[in-house]
């Protein structure tokens, strides 16, 4: 098979697949394409190539069979509901995520747990190696999936592999505590690009080939039995273009009005959106709110927030703790500083679908993101593309992706209370004009890097053959 042929398929492997199951009123169950994601992300590209997905479905037991989904071809994964429990829950969510977010919660070790992820690695190995057509690419996605990599060259060594985490890749002092690091790193080398959200990502790793297992390196690439491992910083985005789209609606613009309304009609309003999860830093942003109230800087009804945290992981236990500290933060609020009929805070602990969404970007004046460590943050670039009104100002964390990128928002280092206080008063009260400025210079960055554009770099750096990318380019 020629080259050119070979790079006219692609496998892409993750944990989840891109559809979720939906169950009508009258009780008729149907596979639905997940909102937003990877899958919108590389959905231009996988409509030029023959494409499969390999990933869970999202329930335990057997495997669903599934149909297509715009052309490309669905393979579930089946996971027991021990192996969802060690595997998921456990390696991948109660050690791995704490870890390599700067174990801002205690990451938690068992030994049943890696021999859970390293049996779930092996089937999607496996089922890659079923599948993947000679040669073809194989795109291996997150942290669920580290040992893959090896795994899958070891059954087919013929094709090629990439891989991409989207989480933070952490410095060497806290990926050594990993009893099993070796391994882990093993895993990852398996690929032939492994792809970071930034730049210091890629450098850790580098760092840790050699450490750990006396790899030659030279940032970035490392040589590692005798193969050549490449590295880089590709931070994912958003689809831009579709964004301003929606956020552009009449309807959204209405609805943002109407939100705007039901608040009150207050001068301010302060938003934040996130999965409840405690890298998120959304007790930090709530305490530098209520301290705002409390010395009078603020006040309710000119000022409220709006707290958006769609729930999570939920039987994780370090979930269901910040759970109940985030609720009891926002009654406090509420107690002290609510008057009947207006809160200070308004809870939404709920999944929103993307035109809610972008009517509530629409209807804030402040976002605040506020992560203690965030591979990339998507969040904070919706909203700055939903301000087609060159409206709206955006509180950002230094420690998430997003701050290498989105240069002139208004950055804060949310470990620092009064740093916080300050950055999002800054943000208030900014002159409109400089406001504006900072808006439409990130709008302007956001639509040169978009989520195509990520995908196109990434795939343009795997396929050696440069097949591919001349075909994305005419497509
Ligand atoms: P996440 O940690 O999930 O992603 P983020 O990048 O902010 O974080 O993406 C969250 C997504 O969920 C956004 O697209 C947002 O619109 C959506 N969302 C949030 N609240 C919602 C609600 N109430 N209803 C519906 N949708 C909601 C991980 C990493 C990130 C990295 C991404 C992509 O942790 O750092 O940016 O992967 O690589």
């Amino acid at each position: 098979m020629n080259t050119e042929m070979r790079r006219n398929s692609i496998v892409v492997v993750a944990n989840r697949l891109p559809i979720d199951e939906t169950v009508a009123p009258d009780g008729v169950r149907e596979w639905r394409r997940s909102p937003g994601g990877l899958v919108s992300a590389l959905h231009p590209i996988l409509r030029e190539v023959r494409a499969t997905w390999i990933g869970w479905a999202g329930g335990t037991g057997r495997a669903p069979e599934l149909p297509d989904v715009d052309g490309v071809a669905l393979r579930a994964v089946p996971l027991s509901t021990k192996e969802f429990h060690q595997y998921y829950e456990g390696f991948a969510n109660s050690t791995l995520w704490p870890l390599y977010h700067d174990a801002v919660e205690q990451p938690v070790h068992h030994r049943r747990w890696w021999e859970a992820y390293q049996r779930i690695n092996r089937r999607f190995a496996e089922m890659t190696a079923e599948v993947a057509e000679r040669e073809a690419l194989v795109w291996v996605h997150d942290y669920h999936l580290q040992l893959m990599p090896a795994m899958l060259r070891a059954l087919r060594p013929d094709v090629r592999i990439g891989f991409f985490l989207h989480i933070p890749f952490p410095p060497a002092e806290l990926f050594m505590q990993l009893p099993r690091r070796a391994e882990l790193l093993r895993g990852l080398l398996g690929a032939d690009l492994v792809g970071f959200q930034g730049r210091y990502g890629a450098q850790n790793f580098t760092q840790l080939a050699n450490r750990l297992l006396g790899a030659q390196s030279r940032y970035p690439e490392i040589v590692f039995e005798g193969r050549v491992v490449r590295t880089g910083a590709f931070p994912i985005s958003i689809d831009t273009a579709a964004m301003e789209e929606l956020a552009s609606r009449p309807e959204v613009v209405r609805r943002a009005a109407q939100i705007r309304a039901d608040l009150g009609g207050p001068e301010n309003v302060i938003l934040g959106v996130d999965r409840l999860d405690y890298t998120k830093g959304i007790e930090h942003r709530l305490t530098a709110y209520r301290e705002l109230l409390a010395d009078h800087t603020l006040k309710v009804p000119n000022t409220v927030m709006v707290q958006v945290a769609v729930p999570s992981r939920e039987r994780i236990e370090h979930y269901r703790i910040l759970r109940d500290r985030v609720e009891r933060e926002v009654g406090r609020i509420n107690g002290e500083f609510g008057r009947v009929g207006v809160p200070a805070v308004h809870y939404l602990n709920q999944n929103f679908d993307r035109a809610e969404l972008a009517a509530l970007y629409r209807a804030a004046d402040v976002m605040v993101v506020t992560p203690l460590r965030d591979g990339m943050n998507l969040v904070a670039k919706e909203y700055v593309a939903s301000r087609v009104d060159g409206g709206g100002r955006l509180v950002l964390s230094e420690f998430t992706g997003a701050a290498a990128e989105l240069r002139q928002a208004f950055l804060v280092n949310p470990h620092d209370l009064e740093g916080l206080k300050e950055g999002l008063l800054r943000a208030l009260d900014a002159d409109p004009a400089d406001a504006s400025r900072r808006i439409r210079a990130m709008r302007r960055y956001l639509r040169a890097h978009d989520v195509r554009a990520w995908a196109r770099s990434y795939l343009t750096a795997l396929d050696d053959s440069g097949a591919l990318a001349a075909a994305l380019n005419n497509g």
